[in-house]
């Protein structure tokens, strides 16, 4: 037994007894008043130590009854008394050391090591793409570690997105967890070729038709066809060499569908601009949307023809849509409204956003 008198050093204690002569079983009651048994009532067996956990940690007094059976059913006892632990003695998870919490996940596998907390036994850790816990949340890793202090987690995808790593430990027995948010390294994953830089790279000055179907690098095209531009000498390039006029032929469109984390907030945004050489009729309109199989968020673009249809100048405009994904996977679309001659874009990007 701790040392009877003694102050205990938490929620849980190993209370351990020398053998008793002949005895067949031994009995701990463990209660706020003699006799009583509120925080324990086990029998041991025949083993000579209990750990107990459950126990108050406000200094109070805690009685501790251990029984022996002795032969003929005799049951004699012996009462302890202990100092509960003081409140400055508190049970506590254990957290995270490393990777320090601002961390970027560069890698696909990272190792990750914690504190040992107060009064704790058992850990693990689960990591996944969503904050919270619940049982239909699923994780890319989940162990029970054991006493182990640490482990390798690996399957972190490099999208740009969020990490968010749960570390449970059982301080005093009471399984609890703490959740740490970490970005992921490259937005490579997430979201490519917003630049249209990738091939096909057309000839300077000049554009290559690509049709329902085909694809560049991530972008799919739909509709009925796009072009890609070098804008080199001719202006069609808001940012690097190429751009995409959304109508080739005829309208066409362009989709990427990338990684996203549900209820993360994401902000698109482009370059756009009439094309400037044919004097078709009315302005030129494009639809930008954002969503899964159904977009769920969706705006114009518009810009009116330039004054002469010489004028070989683009005027480049800005445009921006705030979004919140709601699935694990998205879609951002652009399309052609224009009937002929289309929205030239460039520059397409995605941050997420708090
Ligand atoms: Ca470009």
């Amino acid at each position: 037994m701790p040392v009877a008198g003694s102050t205990l050093t938490g929620a849980c204690a190993t209370f351990r007894w020398s053998a008793g002569n002949r005895a067949l079983e031994y009995y701990l009651d463990i209660g706020a008043r003699e006799g009583t048994n509120q925080f324990a009532a086990v029998s041991t067996g025949l083993s000579l130590n209990r750990e107990v956990c459950g126990l108050p940690t406000d200094g109070s007094a805690v009685f501790v009854r251990l029984w022996t059976l002795l032969p003929g059913d005799d049951w004699r006892y012996v009462d302890y008394l202990y100092r509960a632990a003081s409140g400055s003695i508190q049970n506590t998870p254990a957290e995270i050391s490393v990777p320090s919490p601002s961390a970027l996940l560069t890698n696909t596998c990272a190792n990750f090591s914690w504190t040992q907390g107060v009064g704790v036994t058992q850990y693990r850790l689960a990591a996944g793409f969503f904050s919270g816990v619940g049982q239909n949340l699923s994780y890319f890793f989940d162990q029970n570690l054991g006493d182990r202090r640490s482990a390798q987690v690996c399957g972190i995808q490099q999208r740009g997105g969020k990490v968010f790593v749960h570390l449970w430990s059982n301080p005093a027995g009471v399984w609890t967890n703490k959740e740490y948010v970490f970005s992921t390294g490259t937005s490579e994953m997430f979201f490519t070729n917003g630049d249209f830089e990738s091939a096909p790279n057309p000839l300077p000055g000049s554009w290559i038709t690509l049709r329902a179907g085909e694809n560049f690098e991530r972008w799919v095209v739909g509709g009925h066809s796009i072009d890609i531009h070098d804008g080199r000498g001719n202006g069609f390039a808001r940012s690097g060499k190429q751009s995409v006029d959304l109508s080739g032929e005829a309208p066409g469109s362009i989709y990427q569908t990338m990684a996203t984390q549900p209820g993360q907030k994401y902000r698109v945004t482009f370059w756009y601009a009439g094309h400037p050489y044919h004097p078709y009729e009315g302005d030129a309109m494009a639809t930008v949307s954002w969503g899964y199989r159904g977009a769920t968020e969706r705006q114009f673009v518009r810009v009116s023809r330039p004054a002469s249809p010489n004028d070989q100048q683009l005027n480049w405009m800005a445009g921006q849509l705030d979004v919140v994904a709601e699935f694990h996977e998205s879609f951002l679309t652009f399309t052609s409204n224009s009937p002929n001659g289309g929205i030239i874009l460039d520059d397409v990007q995605i941050q997420p956003i708090d």
